[in-house]
Formats: C-alpha cells, structure tokens, sequence
C-alpha cells in the first residue's frame, strides 16, 4: 500500500450529524476509489495508540474522548497521489481557516471535531489501513 492509497476516517461529529452519505459521495466524485470500508467504534486504547504521537499535547484527552464517543466510518482510498490530494480535499485541520468547498468547510463544527480524518504520509497511511482492517477486507 505506497502511494497510491490513504486512509481516511468520518469521525463521531459527522456520524452523528448525519454527513456519512455526502462525505462519502464528494470522496468518488473527487476521484477516490473506496478500497475498505465498515462502521466501528474506537476503544480507548484504540484511540490512544492511533493517536500516541499526539499523547503529550494538551488536547490530548478530548482527542481520545471524542474519537471514542460513537461510531466512525474507516476507509482506504485509492487514488494517484491519494495522500496530498486527499488533504487538499478535506481541508485545514481547523475548519475556520479550511478553503470552501473542502470536506471540513462544508461539515466539521471546530479544530477538535474536524469530520474527518485523513493519513499524513504513505507511511501512516499503511499504519492506519492496517490499524483498522484486515487483509480480507481490502479489495
Ligand atoms: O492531520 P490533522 O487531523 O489535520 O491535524 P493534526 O494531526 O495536527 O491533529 C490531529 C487531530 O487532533 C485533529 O484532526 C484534531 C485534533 N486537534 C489538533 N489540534 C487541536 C486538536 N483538538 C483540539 N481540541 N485542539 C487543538 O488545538
């Protein structure tokens, strides 16, 4: 999984505001193949250890809380130049400064609960894919 491929995550806010549908309609129609897909909820411990390189940041215990409170959708998507395009997609990490038309403009509500997730580097985003599924569940 290099290169070509990221990892994305529609966090508890937009779960529950009900933008699973749009988010996912606006990643293919901006060109992102859905590689895996499911509804799953973090643990705590899931939470701390996907996040660790954030863990002595003040915002470290709402991040956990928050991306614990209900479900999310986990995705890998495929596309060329998934990463860096893919964050041009979804925008700045605080919706305030994030472009018009990005996924975080349109549903993230603040800086803490920001919609979506999406990988940093290939690297991460092979971490993250694997954090989250199994090799049978990628296609
Ligand atoms: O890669 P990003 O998700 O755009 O941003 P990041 O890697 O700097 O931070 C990861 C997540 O941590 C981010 O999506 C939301 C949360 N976060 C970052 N900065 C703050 C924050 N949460 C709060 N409450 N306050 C912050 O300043």
């Amino acid at each position: 999984m290099a290169g070509n491929k990221t990892f994305t995550m529609i966090k508890p806010d937009a779960v529950e505001n009900g933008h699973i549908g749009a988010i996912l309609e606006q990643i293919n129609t901006s060109g992102f193949r859905i590689v895996a897909l499911k509804l799953t909820q973090m643990t705590k411990a899931d939470a701390e250890e996907f996040y660790a390189v954030h863990n002595e940041r003040p915002f470290f215990g709402e991040l956990v809380e928050f991306m614990t409170r209900g479900p999310i959708v986990a995705a890998i998507l495929e596309k060329e130049n998934a990463v860096e395009d893919f964050r041009t997609l979804i925008g700045a990490t605080n919706p305030a400064d994030a472009a018009e038309g990005t996924i975080r403009k349109r549903y993230a509500t603040s800086i803490g609960e920001n919609a979506v997730h999406g990988s940093d580097s290939d690297e991460n985003a092979t971490i993250e894919g694997a954090f989250h599924f199994a090799g049978r569940e990628m296609f």
